[in-house]
């Protein structure tokens, strides 16, 4: 894993967090209770460039920016963990890794489980002082997670057939 960011990772990680803000603040859906975007979409690219720490570093960064330009909600620090998580999930799985269809249905179903199903409704339940088995917190999850689970699935595997990451990794090892 690279120990410092130079100048080009360091601009290439900007262009990504920014993506990531507008995905998922200004072009996701945002309930109080659920949240829908493509933000996952530059978070994969930034993983396979960057690695596990840094993927989650700039993750909690786009969740800071995120919040403090497009807040509709109280800040809540699961949600930053849930950040971090995620994008280390993601370096995990593709850092420097050919995206197959294996790394990507692992990688849907790692972040879906701990992130979608365990940790989030956690925090709904005590961000909102709702029960843990509350309907508001599982009626809308259930189906969103049945129909994204395919979606972000096969939206990830075909990534991989158009992102020329062999050059990038080529381009990032020289420097
Ligand atoms: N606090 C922080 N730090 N970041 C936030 O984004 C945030 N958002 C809210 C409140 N405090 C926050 C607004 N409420 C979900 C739903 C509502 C919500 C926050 C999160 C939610 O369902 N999140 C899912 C989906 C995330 C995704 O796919 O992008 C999750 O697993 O975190």
């Amino acid at each position: 894993m690279k120990k410092h960011l130079d100048a080009r990772s360091i601009t290439t990680m900007a262009l990504l967090i920014a993506m990531m803000v507008t995905l998922s603040r200004l072009l996701g859906i945002e309930t109080q209770f659920l949240k829908v975007s493509f933000a996952f979409i530059p978070e994969i690219i930034m993983g396979m460039l960057f690695g596990p720490l840094w993927t989650g570093v700039g993750a909690v960064i786009a969740d800071f920016i995120g919040m403090s330009l497009f807040a509709k909600a109280p800040f809540f620090i699961g949600f930053t963990i849930n950040a971090f998580l995620e994008g280390a999930i993601y370096g995990y799985f593709f850092y420097k890794k050919e995206i197959t269809w294996k790394n990507s249905i692992q990688s849907v179903l790692v972040s879906t489980i701990l992130i979608n199903l365990i940790l989030t409704p956690l925090w709904l339940a005590m961000m909102y002082h709702v029960p843990l088995n509350s309907w508001v917190i599982w009626a809308p999850r259930l189906i969103k997670t049945v129909i994204w689970i395919p979606i972000q699935t096969a939206i990830t595997y075909f990534l991989g057939g158009v992102l020329p990451y062999k050059q990038w990794i080529a381009r990032f090892n020289r420097a």
